[in-house]
């Protein structure tokens, strides 16, 4: 029944090296043998996968389902023993992690572009994990995109597609596909995490919470144990069924897309808490009312309050942020007096960390916060955690956000994207700006004048591998900071982050706008890199 499939010339244009997944339109990856060389690869470049468990499932949009049975036939022809798939080729990026972990799976296949845009003209992705249940570290990326580049034939069966919408344990060409509840495991994770009972108590006392599930995976998840396992009212998750284009929206819970929420958290009667999570379900926003909590922010009172969840009691071995993030969640940690690690922009980066023992508590400043409990950043585990203080707490997300900036002042963050630039103006804007670093200490620019300005190198503190070029620093005496970064993860054009940074101690200033806050940085970022000049935009597209 195997099937070997010549490639002629490869079709594969390709991953950026270094990236953990592949991102691209759903138009190219249904081009005859796109997808086919990427999963072919996977299994070329991974070692002793003949015998092996897999965990394989996505995040619902559109070609997830074919994708899931393409990908199952190419298992079993290349020798896999055994697949668990989420029922109905479901799972969220963090439930996959955990089965991975729980499973002792060799790896898993996730199926995402997480928060980009769903539907037959928008987009679709793949990656894999490995056996810690993180994104496959860069070594084995690489590899497969070695492989991607040279491949000349697949394995496949000659089948017709399962049927994946019941929990069953079926055989495909002799390899086992196990279809699971896409929840159950993540759920008994969550319930030894978080103290249920007092959250259930929360709710009880009339505790109101609004979670947009942004009709993407995190829906199922939430409802199962936001309202059936915590008693959290009924429509307390609102756009909880996961669609194949999200609605015609983007799952990317930020100030823009998740506009609806933010209008209800910032009008009269807004509910206590505000969430959202992106398309896979590994991100987060918390709103309270009539504030929003910054992710930055959020990794930092996560960082000082942990301890009051279950899971966390013993406190914290150590925390870690990319280096973009804001530096409030270091202030945590110096007065904890805890190690702190900065890393490159994704989550691929924590693995090793977390393996090591090294850090607990991991985030970015785009949405994502995570532990150790698996290896993603995980999006309901976040709200269940600030859950969890709520409910320890007993103050209101205002009075805890207040009186965290009391203690260890706040730092004002923003992050300006231009997105769908052109790329080879992206590209020369970077260049420029890496030309001029040396010069630029001692330089005054709109008031600001530079401390220091680098190009961030990381290097791995437990496996000591080394990465370049993640991304431009500039310090300013003042303590402020600007980072300038191209996104890895866009698939039209080339998106400029522009990150922005203040650190203000005086709570007088606390109450400032942010984008007001940080005027005098937004200028000098200009000024320093020529935005407007290698661009020709003036104003970015979203602001976070
Ligand atoms: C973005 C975020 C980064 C995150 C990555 C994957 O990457 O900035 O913090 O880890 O998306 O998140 P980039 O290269 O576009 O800046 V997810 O939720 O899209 O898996
Ligand atoms: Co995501």
């Amino acid at each position: 029944m195997t099937r070997i499939v010549k490639i002629e010339t490869t079709p594969f244009a390709g991953q950026k090296p270094g990236t953990s997944g592949l991102r691209k339109k759903v138009k190219t990856f249904r081009e005859p043998h796109y997808l086919e060389n990427f999963v072919q690869s996977i299994f070329n470049a991974v070692e002793n996968m003949e015998g092996a468990t897999l965990i394989l499932g996505g995040d619902g949009r559109y070609y997830n389902r074919d994708a899931v049975q393409i990908i199952l036939r190419m298992a079993a022809a290349n020798g896999v023993a055994r697949v668990v798939v989420g029922q109905g080729g479901l799972l969220s990026t963090p439930a996959a992690s955990c089965l991975i972990r729980k499973q002792k799976a060799k790896g898993g296949i996730i199926l995402s572009a997480s928060h980009n845009p769903g539907g037959p003209d928008e987009d679709f992705g793949i990656k894999y994990n490995s056996d810690n249940g993180g994104p496959a570290p860069e070594v084995i990326t690489n590899a497969i995109y070695a492989e991607s580049q040279s491949i000349r034939e697949y394995r496949t069966l000659d089948t017709a597609d399962i049927e994946l919408s019941e929990i069953a344990e079926l055989s495909l060409g002799g390899m086992a596909v196990e279809i699971v509840d896409p929840v159950k495991e993540y759920r008994k994770l969550m319930k030894r995490l978080f103290n249920f009972k007092k959250i259930k108590k929360l709710f009880k006392s009339g505790f109101r919470l609004r979670f947009d599930a942004m009709h993407a995976i995190t829906g199922p998840y939430a409802q199962d144990i936001l309202e059936r396992k915590l008693g959290a009212p009924k429509g307390t998750v609102i756009n909880a069924e996961p669609l194949e284009d999200f609605g015609g929206h983007h799952p990317d819970p930020n100030p823009v897309h998740a506009r609806a929420l933010f209008d209800v958290m910032f009008a009269p009667g807004a509910p206590d808490m505000g969430a959202a999570s992106d398309g896979d379900g590994d991100r987060n926003i918390v709103l309270g009312r009539g504030i929003y909590v910054a992710p930055s922010d959020s990794l930092a009172v996560l960082a000082a309050n942990a301890h009051l969840a279950p899971g966390y009691e013993n406190g914290l071995a150590g925390v870690a942020r990319s280096m973009p993030t804001s530096c409030a969640v270091d202030r945590v940690a110096a007065e904890v007096g805890m190690p702190c690690f900065e890393t490159p922009t994704g989550w691929k980066f924590f693995g090793n960390l977390l393996d090591a023992g090294k850090a607990t508590l991991c985030g970015e400043e785009s949405a994502g916060t995570g532990s150790d409990h698996v290896r993603e950043k995980d999006g309901l585990w976040a709200v269940l955690l600030w859950l969890n203080i709520l409910a320890e707490r007993q103050e209101s997300i205002q009075e805890i956000m207040h009186a965290h900036w009391r203690t260890y002042g706040r730092n004002f963050y923003s992050r300006h994207d231009y997105e769908a630039v052109d790329s080879a103006a992206a590209e020369a804007l970077m260049t420029a700006l890496r030309a001029k670093l040396v010069t630029l200490p001692g330089q005054s620019v709109e008031g600001e004048t530079v401390a220091s300005a680098d190009d961030f190198t990381y290097t791995d503190p437990v496996d000591g591998s080394v990465s370049n070029n993640q991304g431009v620093r500039i310090l300013f005496e003042s303590g402020a900071r600007v980072v300038f970064r191209l996104s890895g993860t866009g698939t039209d054009g080339a998106t400029l982050r522009v990150y922005l940074e203040r650190y203000v101690a005086d709570p007088e200033e606390f109450e400032t706008e942010t984008q007001v806050a940080l005027e005098r940085i937004i200028g000098a970022a200009d000024q320093i890199a020529g935005i407007f000049q290698h661009t020709g935009r003036k104003e970015p597209d979203v602001i976070s």
